[in-house]
């Protein structure tokens, strides 16, 4: 008995819908995670982030093993109860945010020193190390330790990379070990070859993984060649097992990854855009410090019932981010993720009704009328 199961309900297209189940609850997919790195979804209660349709957060190794540390956590009982969500947490292994964020760094075969980018303190992430601090957060779905190559590349750089990840994927399966309840992701590397793509499938396959991510995307190669490597990407996965697209994206990003057969996606778009006075919207992005905003007695978006819509003007909305408040970052966070879960389940009831195309092509309609 594993304790969790991905099971597929539909498709249309290449689109999947499905279900992943975890003694902690369900996972609907397509899926998007909100971002909680730092063990909180800025300027959220995690009651507001369920409330929005999230079913699962993501969280960073990379973040908690430097502060407040990974025993810390677990003495208290674990991430879930720390942080009061007790739904599913994914997260993330730190290799990719060690390479963007920590300051000194060096890379071996063995694993990654680094110092931290808060003290500058020296530490060490290893497959073996990230497994155990994943397993002491009590995170559901642990991330294989990776490493992601900044693009532009030379593909000499991007096969050495894939396959020192691919040495690490195999390490972090045999450190996982035998763990019901949770599962492991291996992440496929490779930058935008389709050959080291290959590659990097055909080694985690032989691996076997509860899912399956891909990495090394959304890493400054821009949204059409993203969607070439996705053309191909998803189907050189296992059929039977999530597929988790890491770190997108835009609303037009996510449509576009579903349509292409990716089930999950992690992005901090929607909550950091909030605390920067950008909402996304049916039709686009509302700029909420724009001046034109000052005297708009309207709703950000009339056909939108979070809090921010069904409460408050784009007038008062731009008067509180004008003036610094603290409410304001939370209304339009709220708002940002309520819409993105919007589009979730909007993809998903129509993956299950075989009309995705019509509501891909209604969804870039809307976008295209007027003023916002
Ligand atoms: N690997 C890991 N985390 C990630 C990425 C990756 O390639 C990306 C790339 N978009 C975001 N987050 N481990
Ligand atoms: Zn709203």
């Amino acid at each position: 008995m594993t304790q969790t199961s991905f099971e597929l309900k539909a498709r249309d297209g290449r689109a999947r819908l499905g279900v992943i189940s975890t003694p902690r609850g369900e996972i609907r997919t397509p899926a998007f995670m909100p971002v909680g790195t730092a063990a909180t979804v800025k300027g959220m209660l995690p009651e507001s982030v369920r409330a929005t349709g999230a079913d699962i957060l993501l969280g960073n190794t990379y973040h908690l093993m430097l502060r407040p540390g990974a025993e810390r956590i677990a003495r208290l009982g674990g991430l879930h109860r720390f942080m009061n969500w007790e739904r599913p947490i994914l997260t993330d292994s730190g290799g990719f945010q060690v390479m963007s964020l920590s300051g000194l760094r060096k890379l071996t075969e063995e694993g990654v020193k680094f110092s931290s980018h808060i003290d500058g303190s020296k530490h060490m992430l290893s497959p073996e190390r990230s497994m155990e601090i994943q397993k002491l957060l009590g995170s559901d779905i642990v991330m294989a330790f990776d490493e992601c190559p900044a693009l532009p590349a030379d593909r000499k750089r991007i096969a050495e990379s894939m396959r020192l990840s691919m040495r690490w994927a195999q390490r972090s399966r045999d450190a996982f070990g035998d763990r019901p309840g949770h599962m492991l992701f291996g992440i496929m590397q490779g930058g935008l070859e389709r050959d080291l793509r290959e590659e990097s499938a055909e080694a985690l396959r032989g691996i076997g993984f509860d899912g399956y991510a891909i990495g090394g995307l959304a890493v400054g190669e821009g949204q059409e060649a993203m969607f070439d490597c996705l053309d191909y990407a998803p189907e050189l996965l296992p059929e039977d097992r999530p597929r988790y697209l890491m770190g997108v994206g835009k609303p037009d990003d996510i449509v576009g990854a579903v349509k292409r057969g990716v089930d999950m996606m992690d992005c901090v778009l929607p909550s950091r855009s909030g605390r920067t006075g950008q909402a996304f919207t049916r039709h686009g992005v509302v700029n909420i410090k724009n001046a034109r905003h000052a005297d708009d007695p309207r709703p950000l978006d009339e056909a939108c019932s979070c809090p921010a819509c069904s409460g408050y003007s784009r007038a008062y909305l731009h008067h509180v981010y004008r003036s610094g408040e603290m409410i304001s970052g939370m209304l339009l966070t709220w708002h940002n993720l309520h819409y993105f879960q919007q589009i979730m389940q909007g993809m998903r009831t129509a993956i299950a009704e075989g009309r995705f195309e019509a509501w891909e092509a209604d969804f870039h309609a809307q976008r295209a009328e007027g003023d916002i």
